[in-house]
């Protein structure tokens, strides 16, 4: 006899912003729909695409249910015992025979769960082993953000209804945060003006009263025409010198160039810089949705800081409808530092994994553990990527699926999925708080990262430090910062909570948490671009695709990758027919498109394209940084396309 279905509340663990409430239908032990949650004051009712599409990823025949351990160029299934034995006894010994520093723990964003804290303090209390610093996603902008105000947070989502102008700059709500989309509609119906400056033309335009199309990474000198043009036109605040470090020279900064020539180096024409100026200045309050994209730029932490400098000098910053926001602190609320403690004997730049990897001496890095992250095809340099996983003594990877990482490796775990999390979560594009409760079981075979981490510290006489059940932990990450405000465990479980510990509006009272406790505006130029081939013509730019998270598609993906170009940079290949793309060192065939709403020196690719299916966009990204904080400057290489 079936059972009268049920529904069950979870929280959404990816790698998104909007960190939505899931309602799972349950028939006899099996998810049979999942839905956004009307009650939550983000979700609103509704899923993104990839994660409405999740059952089939849930209930896939290619999700492992069971550890492999590779023999020769296959993997066989072996039981949990002997795979923890196996990790267990490699990782000690090859932490006897070198030192905790041979081993390297990568962990990326397959989930946000605040428990994977428990991951990291294991390897802290093991070696502390090599961990991982910068990095891919953020690491420019949130240097930028912490060198300009000392502080990463935003105003809380909904004082954009008091915004009258909403600055998008680089960001596709419609495919990274569509959560976003119905405040930024309701703020339209308020009265805000909504402007998209972005070198590619995307969905999000339609919501938009103006879209700005700069050249890639001509931000900067974007930004230069409008402070030049604040300071001309007297828009700058009069108490900014009170609370801005290095106004004049910021200013100097500014007209080091005019205009002309500052909107010449964007690609814009003068009247787009002078709009924006007009909404920063007399157009206040203006609110700067700081993307994350344009950080992933030689100069992304410049640009990143100019937009900061923007928002402090017109007065935007502190103030209701303000703001330049660009990250919402997601685990502010949680407590944990009990894994603080644990200093890493030397780290591995993320932009640079394999060659740090491979550059690592004294000791080598002999092994690596890999949870949460598929790098074969998400770091750049996705070649080098794949031999520094595949040339290792022992690796291990933790993932529902062989991937293109997993299966480079010696030992492959088995995880839970969205849907079996047992966690907390923050957001980064919002304020409120949730707890992951598993709607359904695991299937047999699988287990939780926190339940590998607990059976490797049994195994290395850690057990007592990681012992408790998910619930037990995330009480005690959750009571030091939250008991204080009435919030238990349970008041989580109840529904979403808005963090007590965030602001409504940021630095209301204009002080920062700098050393001076001012802004600290930026006072030089980055670095040029290297200069680059005009034979090569296109910035190879693989960005989000509401198709799938990162390297995890809601469906199967045949054929080759689709690139879409202006049809004057298509090189003559036809809309529809099969091209070369290449970079200097390395080439993949593709599906062209043509769309003339691109500019003329745009390659635009979804990232996340499988390696071995030769999809992988990584394979023609060189790895290097960004200017400041230890970024990766993913979307500054160049390509041409070749008719086959
Ligand atoms: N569907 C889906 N959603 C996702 C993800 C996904 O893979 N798929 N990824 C998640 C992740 S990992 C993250 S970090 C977040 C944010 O994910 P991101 O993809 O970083 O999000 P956005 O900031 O919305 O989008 C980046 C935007 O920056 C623009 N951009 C690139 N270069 C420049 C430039 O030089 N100047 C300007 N002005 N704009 C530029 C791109 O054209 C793009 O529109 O979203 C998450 N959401
Ligand atoms: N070319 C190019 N490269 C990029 C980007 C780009 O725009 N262009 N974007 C960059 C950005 S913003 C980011 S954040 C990174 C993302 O890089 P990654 O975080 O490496 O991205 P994913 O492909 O989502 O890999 C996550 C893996 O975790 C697995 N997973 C899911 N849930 C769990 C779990 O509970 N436990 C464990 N152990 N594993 C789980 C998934 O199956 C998946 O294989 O990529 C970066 N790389
Ligand atoms: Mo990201």
């Amino acid at each position: 006899m079936s059972a009268s279905p049920i529904t069950k509340k979870t929280i959404c663990n990816r790698d998104c912003p909007d960190a939505c409430s899931i309602v799972a239908t349950i028939e006899n032990d099996r998810v049979t729909r999942i839905a956004g949650d009307p009650d939550h004051p983000i979700t609103q009712g509704f899923l993104c695409h990839r994660t409405s599409h999740f059952l089939s990823t849930q209930y896939s025949p290619e999700r492992l249910t069971s550890p492999l351990i590779r023999k020769g160029r296959d993997f066989e299934p072996i039981t949990w015992d002997q795979a923890l034995d196996i990790a267990a006894d490699r990782l000690v010994s090859i932490k006897k025979q070198y030192g905790p520093a041979a081993i390297f723990h990568y962990r990326s964003g397959g989930t946000l769960g605040i428990l994977g804290a428990l991951t990291d303090h294991f390897f802290g209390l093991f070696g502390p082993v090599t961990t991982k610093t910068g990095d891919i996603c953020s690491g420019a902008g949130d240097y930028a953000q912490m060198t300009d105000f000392g502080e990463e947070d935003s105003h809380d989502i909904f004082d954009l209804y008091h915004s009258k102008n909403i600055l998008l700059w680089g960001k596709n709500v419609f495919t990274s945060s569509p959560h976003t989309i119905p405040v930024l509609k309701e703020a339209k119906s308020r009265g805000a003006s909504l402007v998209l400056i972005d070198p590619v033309f995307h969905k999000t335009a339609s919501i938009c009263d103006r879209f700005i199309q700069p050249k890639p990474g001509g931000d900067f000198a974007l930004a230069m025409a409008v402070a030049r043009l604040l300071f001309e036109r007297g828009h700058i605040d009069p108490n900014a010198h009170s609370y801005c470090d290095h106004l004049a020279d910021f200013q100097s900064l500014a007209v080091s160039k005019t205009v002309a020539q500052h909107c010449a180096e964007a690609d814009v024409s003068p009247s787009e810089a002078e709009d924006l100026a007009d909404r920063l200045g007399p157009g206040k309050p203006t609110a700067i949705l700081v993307g994350w994209g344009m950080g992933r730029r030689y100069n992304g932490a410049s640009i990143v800081r100019a937009l900061d400098a923007l928002s402090a000098v017109s007065g935007n910053i502190g103030i209701l409808g303000g703001g330049a926001s660009f990250y919402f602190k997601r685990r502010g609320a949680y407590d944990t530092s009990f894994k603080d403690a644990a200093i890493p004997p030397r780290t591995i730049r993320e932009p640079l994994f394999a060659a740090d990897i491979f550059n690592a001496r004294d000791p080598e890095i002999k092994a690596m553990w890999i949870t949460a992250g598929n790098p074969v095809v998400m770091l750049p340099d996705s070649d080098a990527v794949a031999r520094a996983v595949e040339t290792r003594e022992f690796s291990v990877v933790a993932d529902l699926f062989l991937t293109d990482t997993a299966r480079r490796a010696s030992l492959v775990l088995p995880v839970t999925t969205l849907l079996e999390a047992d966690d907390l979560l923050g957001a980064y594009g919002h304020h409120y708080l949730g707890v992951a409760t598993p709607v359904v079981a695991p299937p047999p075979g699988v287990r939780s990262d926190l339940q590998i981490m607990q059976g490797l510290a049994e195994r290395v006489g850690l057990g007592p430090a990681l012992a408790g059940s998910a619930r037990d932990w995330k009480r005690r990450i959750i009571e030091p910062r939250l008991a204080p405000h009435g919030i238990t465990l349970e008041t989580l479980e109840q529904g979403a909570v808005k963090n007590p510990l965030s602001q409504p509006v940021l630095f209301a009272d204009r002080t920062f948490k700098t050393p001076s406790g001012k802004v600290n505006l930026l006072t030089q130029a980055p670095p040029g671009e290297p200069s680059s081939s005009p034979d090569y013509p296109l910035y190879w730019t693989s960005i989000s695709t509401e198709r799938s998270q990162s390297s995890q598609w809601a469906k199967p993906q045949e054929g080759p990758l689709v690139v879409t170009v202006h049809p004057s940079a298509a090189n003559g290949v036809a809309d529809g027919a099969l091209a070369r793309v290449e970079s200097p060192s390395a080439s993949l065939t593709v599906r062209l498109k043509h769309d003339p709403k691109q500019r003329r020196d745009i390659a635009l690719a979804p990232k996340g394209g499988h390696y071995d299916a030769g999809r992988a966009a990584n394979a023609l990204i060189t790895a290097r940084l960004t200017d400041f904080g230890e970024g990766a400057a993913i979307y500054d290489d160049r390509v041409r396309i070749v008719p086959v």
